[in-house]
């Protein structure tokens, strides 16, 4: 089973550098610090790193390391959530001796000597707990902070629980998972609560929304709009959901305006949307894709396209 190479690999090395995806969201920080917490937990002499830059907004799950070039050299390499070789963070990824890919999204980039990419599950964190339920026999320790971690990822890329990659076995993973003493309720606080700048826009964004007779709706947020919100880029991403269960929309997208390119983020119930993102630069899954354009025609463009899939979307 390629989980027992993984293991092997984990106790062979006494270095161990843990990466995971740019602009990480709780299942990256939760995959990469939980499996970093496994390790430490079962192996203390064992020097274990995340790395990556740091996202304010999940600094209560964890703080990143400060790793040296030179660490790289007889160390394992383990990358967390990550499609592409382009998004991991900290691209040092390749530098060391060994290098495996952990991962949820389809397999379009196999970089690493060991590739472990099961999209039939709900998050990557799911993935490390399969990992931690393989190694357990072979000496690996789950403790309550790595605990909280996984139950974080899952929580975070299943939406509470609500999306239709949320199986019997995320359930059972979950339910084991809260039986360690780690306090819930701030952990949901951390992941959900939400400024008042965000609510605020959340309301103009329900008030201002299109929706096309196909099912097809579109956001723009512009630079302008975003300015008088006193509201990020970055931190408009939280609001992307806010679509998702108004009746009768297949699909959707939002547009946000950022310094140098306007980013695109695409959510569906039903159509494919991550080949749409494909032709724009980007990727993802089939119902939560991002891509990115430099023009507003070329948003355009994406909407057309979206509104053709969700045209001949039947059901
Ligand atoms: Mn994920």
């Amino acid at each position: 089973m390629i989980t027992d190479n993984i293991i092997s690999a984990i106790k062979k090395y006494d270095t161990i550098i843990i990466h995971r995806h740019v602009r990480p969201d709780p299942d990256a920080y939760g995959s990469q610090a939980g499996l970093k917490e496994i390790i430490n937990a079962s192996f203390p002499n064992k020097q274990v790193f995340a790395v990556g830059e740091e996202e304010p907004s999940l600094n209560f799950l964890a703080k990143m390391d400060n790793v040296q070039d030179k660490m790289y050299q007889h160390a394992l390499v383990i990358v967390c959530d990550t499609a592409n070789a382009a998004r991991i963070a900290d691209q040092r990824y390749d530098r060391g001796a060994e290098l495996i890919k952990i991962d949820h999204h389809p397999n379009v980039d196999q970089y690493g000597d060991t590739v472990w990419v099961d999209t039939a599950v709900s998050s990557t964190c799911e993935l490390i707990y399969d990992l931690y339920l393989d190694a357990k026999d072979h000496g690996f320790r789950l403790n309550a902070k790595a605990a909280m971690l996984l139950y974080a990822g899952i929580v975070g890329d299943t939406g509470r629980f609500l999306f239709p990659s949320t199986s019997k076995k995320t359930f059972q993973h979950a339910a084991e998972l809260v039986t360690y003493n780690f306090d819930r309720s701030r952990l949901y606080e951390g992941i959900y609560n939400i400024q008042d700048n965000i609510a605020r826009l959340r309301g103009y964004i329900l008030q201002h929304f299109k929706l096309a007779e196909s099912g097809m709706s579109s956001v723009r947020l512009t630079r302008q709009e975003l300015k008088e919100f006193h509201v990020s880029p970055a931190d408009s991403g939280q609001l992307i959901g806010v679509l998702g269960d108004i009746e009768g929309i297949k699909a959707w997208v939002f547009f946000i305006e950022e310094d140098d390119q306007i980013r695109v983020r695409l959510r569906s119930k039903g159509p494919v949307v991550n080949d749409i993102a494909a032709k724009y630069n980007g990727g993802g899954h089939p119902m939560a894709a991002g891509a990115s354009v430099n023009t507003w025609e070329e948003a355009d463009m994406v909407v057309d396209d979206l509104e053709k899939i969700c045209v001949t979307y039947s059901k």
